[in-house]
């Protein structure tokens, strides 16, 4: 039996199912888990997300002073970009301080964002309260919609989050998926539409070894493009050290590889380019067995099952 998988856009509202297993309430190496403050203002911006439906505008938080002093994660961050960042996402972010919707000041506002990225892309952000499951997850994708927290960090550990948090979003993800090359290479989504859950897992795999951690080769040289890698000072410095494993990204290989996320990763994949990378994954994605084909018509935001 085929599993559930959403049709319509308005659909993504049911597919909030979350993965507890690095949430500030039960995990209790969160470094947020013994402050009380610090779990109800995470509660109060979780719950807009689990209110939000599709049409309503994004959520505008007010970030308060200390939130926003937790954002100096980009300063940080941003001193490594020239040097390790794929040149696409060094377009994009340079596009989005221009326009004044990233800034050292204060943490930017999904809503101003998601507008920059459908301009860009078609793609749009919703409010998700905190891990999502690899198959909601992955069925977003496949309408061009980005699942994205809207709550900081800890401020005790601001190089680092168990789970992912706006930084992560912000700095990994956001400029990464106004490329339009990256974003159809983001459509992995499309094929996990109905497929069963050990085909998710291997999707899921290729997800994590690329959009959280790939690389690829830019004029003789390797830069990153995952938004692990971006989000994380320490491990975008370890990813383009001689000190891991880098091995060609082969999606049928990449989707069996074991992945850490406790630490770094012991193995990168590299990719010629996103165009060769998407080709690959085409090619992969054809193995994938579902009793039908799937079309996603842009008109109606809909699937078309064929
Ligand atoms: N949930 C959220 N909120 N953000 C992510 O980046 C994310 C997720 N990634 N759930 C997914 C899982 C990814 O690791 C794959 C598809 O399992
Ligand atoms: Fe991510």
């Amino acid at each position: 039996k085929t599993p559930w998988f959403p049709k319509k856009i308005s659909d993504l509202d049911t597919c909030n199912h979350l993965i507890t297993k690095y949430d500030p309430d039960l995990d209790q190496d969160h470094p947020g888990f013994s402050d009380s403050e610090y779990r109800k203002r995470r509660g109060f911006i979780s719950e807009m997300a689990f209110n939000y439906k599709h049409g309503d505008p994004l959520p505008v938080v007010e970030y308060t002073p200390e939130e926003n002093a937790t954002w100096e994660v980009y300063r940080t961050l941003r001193s490594l970009y020239p040097s390790h960042a794929c040149r696409q996402f060094l377009e994009a972010l340079t596009q989005l301080e221009s326009e004044r919707l990233y800034g050292e000041d204060q943490i930017p506002q999904l809503r101003e964002v998601s507008a920059f990225l459908k301009e860009r892309t078609g793609f749009q952000l919703r409010p998700v309260a905190g891990l999502l499951s690899a198959r909601d997850f992955l069925a977003s994708l496949a309408f061009r919609v980005f699942q994205c927290t809207q709550y900081i960090r800890h401020p005790s550990a601001p190089m680092h989050s168990p789970e992912p948090d706006c930084c992560h979003e912000l700095l990994g993800h956001i400029p990464m998926l106004a490329d339009q090359e990256f974003a159809q290479f983001s459509q992995i989504g499309l094929v996990s539409l109905g497929a069963s859950d050990e085909d998710i897992e291997k999707l899921s795999t290729d997800y994590w070894f690329t959009v959280e951690f790939g690389l690829c080769k830019q004029n003789g040289a390797v830069k990153a493009y995952g938004a692990g890698l971006l989000s994380s000072y320490g491990e975008l410095l370890y990813a383009l050290s001689n000190e891991p494993q880098y091995k060609p990204f082969d999606p049928a290989e990449t989707a069996v590889q074991p992945y850490q996320d406790q630490s770094y990763q012991p193995v990168y994949f590299v990719s010629e380019s996103f165009e060769d990378a998407k080709q690959k994954l085409r090619r992969y994605s054809s193995t994938i067995q579902t009793p039908f084909s799937i079309r996603y018509d842009p008109y109606t935001c809909s699937m078309e099952v064929l």
